[in-house]
Order: structure tokens, then sequence, then C-alpha cells
């Protein structure tokens, strides 16, 4: 299956947390990463009085089912540092999350795919389109039609 993920850093060097989670990426078991988006930086979405984001994209061919998946990129969250805080959209050494799970539509505790809010946000569509220029969501609607929508001006590279 193709899943696509959204990788966001805004604490400890940023840069450094998502070279380090690409490279754990590409050695995750039963996966192969097959692309990685530019790097973009942009302003925090949810509490301003934080630093900027490094948002990107990536996209994986995996065999791992949509749990086991997000049991990896929680491993990699915590491996890297992430300490979970009860403060909503705060500041974040590591954050990966998956948005789309090949056409599949999930609502458990653990994970809802699409991910809930995507298609508000521009660091994460940005990314996802520079790497999946043609991708149509689960529900039929062009990626190009959500981008389309939204206030990119702020999205500039890393
Ligand atoms: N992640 C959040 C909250 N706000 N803002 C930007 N720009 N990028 C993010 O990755 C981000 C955010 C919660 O996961
Ligand atoms: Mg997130
Ligand atoms: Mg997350």
């Amino acid at each position: 299956m193709k899943a696509y993920l959204a990788l966001g850093s805004n604490l400890a060097n940023p840069l450094h947390q998502v070279q380090s989670a690409l490279d754990a990426l590409a050695t995750l078991p039963q996966t192969t990463l097959l692309a990685t988006s530019p790097f973009y930086r942009t302003p925090p979405y949810g509490p301003p009085d934080q630093p900027d984001y490094l948002n990107a994209a990536v996209l994986l061919e995996t065999d791992l089912a949509p749990e086991a998946l997000l049991d990896q990129t929680q491993r990699i969250e915590l491996e890297q540092g992430r300490v979970r805080k009860d403060e909503r959209w705060g500041p974040r050494t590591l954050d990966l999350d998956i948005m789309l799970f090949g056409d599949l539509t999930l609502n458990t505790p653990r994970l809802t795919v699409p991910h809930y809010d995507m298609h508000n946000r521009a660091f994460m569509l940005v990314p996802l389109l520079a790497i999946a220029p043609t991708l149509t969501m689960p529900d039929g609607t062009p990626l190009k039609n959500l981008v389309a929508a939204l206030d990119t001006r702020a999205i500039k590279c890393w």
C-alpha cells in the first residue's frame, strides 16, 4: 500500500530532526521510502508563540498494516526525544503523521485516516502536492483543488 506521511519539527535543530527521521523511515521493515518532498519553512498553525516549523512529506510503499506503521512512527518520534505535552498544537522535536494510507478511510481510537485536518493545513498539503501532483483524495477531491483553496503565501523554502 502507498502511504503518505507528514513530517514536522520546530525544536532542537529541525533540519537534523527531519534528516534523522528520513533515515529511520528508510530502514522500516516491509517498507520502501519512495519519495521525499522539499523542506519548507512554515509559520505555526495554532499557538503563535513558538518557532516556525520545518515541514515535509514522504511517500512510502509498505506492507505494514496502518496501526503497525503508526507503532513505527511513534517509536521514531520517541527515539528522537518527543515529549508528549498537554498543550494542543505546541512545539515538538518531531511529528510524524499518517496523512493517507492508500484509499483507506479509517477511524479507530488510535488513528484517523485521512488525517482529520489535512484539508485545512497548507503545511501538509503543499509538501504533499510536491510529491503527488495528480493525487486524488479518497473522497474523489483532487489534491490540487484543496491546495488552491488555501492561503499558501507564508510557506517558504527551508
Ligand atoms: N503541527 C502541529 C501544530 N501546528 N504548524 C506548522 N506550521 N507545522 C506543523 O507541523 C504543525 C503546526 C501539530 O502537529
Ligand atoms: Mg501533527
Ligand atoms: Mg502527530
